[in-house]
């Protein structure tokens, strides 16, 4: 069976790290059709259009979408493409790798942040020259969706323990409230455990002690922002990959932005994608595919090429080329 794979590489260094990830997926035996779509400044610029309705329309309808960077359009690219997907929640795991620098090397985090609403809702205004205002929208549906994700995601596997909800409930009562509240009365109808932290705390706490933190339920921005924080705890952002999981199909993409700083240097460190293709495989049911990239990225995180990021000298297109070897 063929699968149809969207690949929007976007800005900076998406145009980088996504060749180097199709790559790795065409080293395996699948049949994929690849289908490449221009999405993101680039394109803005010379359309007026940041994302073309045809690359909506192809993640709409592709079995997976792997997606780079979105740059100053990103609100205009990324959020509108997850919902293509139809994604509720985005799933990004932070952990430390064998060999590599890291500030806490007991870091193994997955965050789960709710990927619809909150303050990415869209709602912003500008009301007079002084004043702009933003609407945070959160819902018990959307909350109760990510809990039952949540509830699935901890109890089909046998290394998690429940998960942690983090909020700020104490100051945005009734939007973080009835999100805390939520998580919480669907986890304890499903049996499962859970605590929770405010985010403010959990920032200091992930710092000091990461390990007393496995899995963590939170809303979109916290989500975006905390799993930023956890991978300064790891390595940098070239190591965090994501998945934006909706009921019918996925979205793939890097944690990481367009790296403005090194796009077009050909030294951008492309794990973070290749580790996204890995969840893109799992996710379409090729286990033993996913575990022998993601077995093929540790290798090659320990023992080289690394790129700069990782004090490394390597290009981007050396990291593919050894992780194919190895695979
Ligand atoms: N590949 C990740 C990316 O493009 N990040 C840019 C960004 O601003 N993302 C916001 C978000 O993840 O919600």
């Amino acid at each position: 069976m063929t699968h149809e794979i969207a690949v929007i590489p976007g800005d900076g260094i998406g145009q980088e790290v996504i060749p180097a990830a199709v790559e790795v997926l065409e080293a395996l035996d699948i049949d994929f059709e690849f289908v490449e779509a221009d999405a993101g400044d680039a394109v803005l610029e010379e359309t007026g259009e940041a994302l073309p309705q045809e690359t909506y329309d192809l993640a709409a309808s592709a079995d997976a979408t792997l997606f780079g960077a979105a740059g100053d359009s990103a609100a205009d690219v990324i959020l509108p493409l997850r919902e293509a997907v139809g994604s509720f929640v985005n799933i990004r795991p932070a952990k430390a790798y064998p060999g590599i620098d890291a500030v806490r090397p007991e870091t193994d985090l997955v965050f789960l942040r709710e990927n619809t609403e909150g303050v990415y809702a869209g709602l912003e205004d500008r009301l007079t020259q002084d004043v702009s205002t933003l609407t945070r929208v959160v819902t018990e549906s959307a909350s109760e969706t990510l809990a039952e994700f949540a509830c699935d995601y901890v109890s089909d596997a046998d290394d998690h323990d429940g998960f942690t909800i983090v909020h700020k409930a104490n100051v945005m009562r009734e939007t973080d409230g009835l999100f805390r509240d939520t998580v919480k009365s669907v986890a304890d109808d499903r049996g499962v455990d859970t605590d929770e932290v405010l985010m403010d705390a959990f920032a200091t706490r992930v710092c000091l002690e990461p390990e007393q933190f496995d899995v963590v339920a939170c809303p979109n921005l916290a989500g975006d922002v905390l799993s930023d924080l956890a991978a300064g705890l790891v390595g940098g952002l070239g190591l965090l990959p994501s998945a934006n999981v909706g009921p019918e199909r996925a979205l793939f993409e890097p944690v990481h932005g367009t790296a403005p700083d090194i796009a077009g240097e050909g030294i951008a460190n492309p794990a973070a994608t290749i580790i996204s293709a890995a969840m893109l495989l799992e996710y379409l049911g090729y286990e033993d595919e996913s575990e022998r990239v993601n077995e093929a990225v540790e290798v090659t995180l320990e023992e080289g090429p690394r790129t700069a990021d990782l004090g490394g000298d390597a290009s981007t297109e050396d990291v593919p080329e050894a992780i194919i070897e190895r695979l």
